[in-house]
């Protein structure tokens, strides 16, 4: 028998990797009501989940799916996805790696600048015709000379470490685990990363043990000049605390990409002043989003030929 296998689509992707998936399978849509019918009747058959980083699968989903033997996720980040649950399941679940640092690292070096030199502020003032009315924008401050500190030094805090160097920024950074063979400096603790950085880029991978790691006390140690960018995850901040240390002065402003419970994030956010708000477009380029969906591919391919799939990370 020559039958498409059955595979859930999380999230809608690039027209080219939906084209793709549509050749090779049979695409079932769990944000297309239309396709809802076809889904339930298909969840026994269902072998394979295409998601995004940011969405992944939930367990009440995984457990509706007693044939499934791949999650490919379009992205980096797992924390969306009980992995060890899965691994007990033999279901392997993929990621996108190596593809997409670069302009996740130019997302948060645009937000970082975007709160430094008052970007959003200054759009606003202009459409509103307030310029012309004669209302100034207040000066910015430079990047040049300010410390960044960047949480979690992986692919991601990396590139942004080096982006920042090129501002003529200092970096520190902290990292879960000990790196040889980087020069910047090294904090022992979150905290201590905070006191001794303007700007704090948030670029650590989500996890139990990283859940609110950027909290009061943190953005305390940042002080009143600090910035926050967050390009990582909603949760490893405690948002109500951010949203606090914005409104109260305890931080100066805030580039997010990033949100607890997206696209439903705090309606504070919508008033907390200096603040840039993205909705989580680090790797939306047509280039990056290209890579990965070629990555999603192979590794889809990769399992129904048989073979592991080249980027398993469970
Ligand atoms: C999403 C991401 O996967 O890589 C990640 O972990 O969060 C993103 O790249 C992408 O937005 C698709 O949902």
């Amino acid at each position: 028998r020559n039958v498409k296998p059955d595979l859930l689509l999380v999230e809608p992707m690039m027209p080219f990797v939906m084209d793709e998936l549509q050749r090779n399978y049979s695409v079932h849509r769990l944000y297309q009501a239309a396709d809802r019918p076809a889904l339930e009747a298909a969840l026994p058959s269902i072998r394979a989940v295409a998601t995004g980083g940011g969405a992944g699968l939930s367990n009440e989903w995984m457990e509706k799916l007693p044939s499934l033997g791949i999650i490919a996720i379009n992205g980096v980040g797992t924390d969306k996805v009980d992995l060890a649950r899965a691994r007990r399941r033999n279901i392997d679940v993929t990621t996108t790696p190596g593809v997409l640092a670069d302009d996740v690292a130019d997302l948060g070096i645009a937000l970082m600048l975007a709160v430094l030199r008052r970007v959003g502020d200054g759009d606003r003032l202009v459409r509103e015709g307030r310029w012309a009315a004669g209302e100034q924008l207040p000066l910015g401050h430079s990047p040049k000379g300010k410390r960044i500190g960047v949480l979690g030094l992986g692919q991601i805090g990396r590139a942004l470490a080096s982006r920042a160097e090129a501002f003529g920024m200092s970096v520190r950074y902290w990292n879960r685990s000990t790196l040889s063979g980087v020069d910047w400096i090294a904090h022992q603790s979150p905290v201590d990363l905070a006191r001794d950085s303007d700007v704090l880029a948030v670029c650590v991978a989500a996890s139990a043990a990283t859940q609110n790691i950027v909290d009061a006390s943190l953005l305390q140690a940042l002080g009143p000049e600090g910035i926050v960018v967050n390009v990582a995850r909603g949760n490893v901040v405690d948002e109500d605390a951010l949203i606090e240390a914005l409104k109260s002065g305890t931080i100066a402003g805030a580039g997010l990409d990033v949100f607890v419970n997206e696209p439903a994030i705090r309606s504070e956010f919508h008033t907390t002043p200096n603040t840039v708000l993205m909705p989580h477009q680090g790797s939306a380029t047509v280039e990056t989003r290209m890579a990965m969906g070629k990555l999603v591919l192979a590794n889809l391919a990769a399992h129904f030929a048989g073979e592991k799939a080249p980027n398993t990370v469970n």
